[in-house]
């Protein structure tokens, strides 16, 4: 049988499906010659074999097939002798009952996580969160199903060993961080089973888990295509963490450095509130903490040069899963960075279980929440905000309570108090 070929640059965990599937079926499959991701793949004669453009594609003498578990199955069914179905009907339906599971259960929930953070689709927390849950809900279930068993179907590796660790390769090399799949040793050990089984350790190479979620690429353009490798399938044993795609932040124009125009928050008329005292005060008071912070802050309080702030996040059903929501504030008090020499705040994550309240309280320079902050933190947009009114004995007090984490605050215990000082 003449060499089947593959189009699509190398490092693609799609292209490893069939690369893979080939080496267990001793199919000669080769990548094609030339291929450069957004070019090769915009020509009418690419448009010709996949009316969208997208890799891989499989040329056979008979035509082209396109979509990455069509494109394996048909190389897995190409030479009869081989296992990657199953031995018997019913482990050819499970075969193809795991294919699905991999791509629309846990292919999708990890896109749909990753692709938002490196800049390829709009970030949505409320959208992460839900492909999160989606995501553990189904490696749950994986999880579950491997405790009693080291392939996916029978007692060797199948099509749906392949698909599915190909799927899971994106998710450990990309996102899924050893704190988060220690959740699922089951799944961790078949993972690393099977990446090191000889005819995927050929084309996918060493893994590398990856240390950090990626950070939130906001703004960032999409990835230029990468320069690609004209390389065989046997030469793309290298290509492990290449796949994922990074987005091209456009570097800055050079130009001559122009003086620092002031903040309008500088100009403002002094104040006898001298920010980085309050700070002072609060870090340094270990004991008799309402008696000395909280009544040093009413003295030092001046309503005039600053404002209080509550804030209550608008979208509370959706904190579903306690260390996103933990996560999502830190990420909050990160991006106010920017303001740290205006602003004060304390952020309660509230509740013992779900969904958990995120409110917070923020002392800001100014009668109102300074523009640049409502432009530059995203975050601020996912919040209700409303002005604490100090002659409102009560919003006082709950003011006080912020500051102080006091427990209960609104009934309720406190899953975290965080600060911005
Ligand atoms: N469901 C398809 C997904 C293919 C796909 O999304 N390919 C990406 C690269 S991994 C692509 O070609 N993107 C180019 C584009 O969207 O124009 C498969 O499994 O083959």
């Amino acid at each position: 049988m003449a060499a089947l070929i593959l189009h699509s640059g190398d490092g693609n965990k799609n292209a490893f499906k069939a690369l893979i599937a080939a080496e267990y079926c001793g199919v000669k499959v080769l990548l094609a010659k030339n291929f450069e991701m957004g070019v090769t793949n915009k020509t009418p004669e690419f448009i010709k074999m996949n009316p969208l453009g997208k890799v891989p594609v499989l040329e056979t003498p008979d035509g082209a097939v396109f979509e990455s578990n069509a494109i394996a199955r048909y190389v897995a069914r190409s030479k009869g002798d081989n296992l990657l179905f199953g031995d018997s009907l019913i482990q050819y339906g499970r075969v193809e009952q795991w294919i699905d599971f991999a791509t629309t259960e846990v292919d999708s929930n990890i896109a749909r996580w990753l692709y938002p953070r490196l800049g390829f689709l709009p970030f949505v927390p409320a959208s992460e969160e839900i492909s999160i849950a989606g995501l553990k809900r189904s490696l749950g279930a994986l999880n579950t199903y491997l405790a009693s068993y080291t392939f996916l179907v029978g007692d060797s590796v199948t099509l749906a060993d392949i698909v599915m660790t190909c799927n899971l390769y994106s998710g450990f090399a990309g996102i899924l961080t050893k704190d988060f799949t220690s959740q699922f040793p089951h799944v961790e050990r078949y993972f690393w089973t099977m990446v090191n089984q000889p005819n995927f350790k050929k084309i996918i190479g060493d893994v590398k888990q990856a240390e950090a979620v990626p950070a939130v690429r906001r703004n960032a353009a999409p990835a230029k295509p990468k320069e690609v490798k004209k390389t065989a399938p046997k030469e793309a044993k290298k290509a492990a963490p290449k796949e994922t795609p990074k987005p091209v932040v456009e570097e800055p124009e050079e130009e001559a450095p122009k003086p620092k125009p002031k903040n309008p928050l500088d100009l403002l008329p002094p104040s006898k509130m001298v920010l980085d005292d309050w700070k002072r005060l609060y870090s340094n008071t270990k004991s008799n903490f309402h008696e000395v912070a909280i009544k040093g802050f009413w003295d030092m309080y001046d309503p005039e040069g600053y404002s209080l702030w509550f804030c209550e996040y608008k979208y509370q059903e959706e904190n579903t899963v306690s260390y996103v929501t933990l996560n999502k504030v830190g990420g909050f008090l990160q991006r106010m960075d920017l303001c740290r020499k205006y602003a004060f705040g304390k952020m309660l994550v509230i509740g013992s279980e779900a969904p958990f309240k995120l409110k917070g309280l923020w002392l800001f320079r100014g009668q109102e929440i300074p523009k640049f902050v409502m432009e530059e933190v995203y975050d601020m947009e996912l919040y209700e905000w409303t002005k604490v009114d100090i002659s409102d004995e009560a919003q006082k007090e709950r003011v006080n309570a912020m500051i102080e984490d006091l427990e209960p605050f609104e009934g309720q215990a406190l899953l975290d108090a965080k600060c911005f000082k």
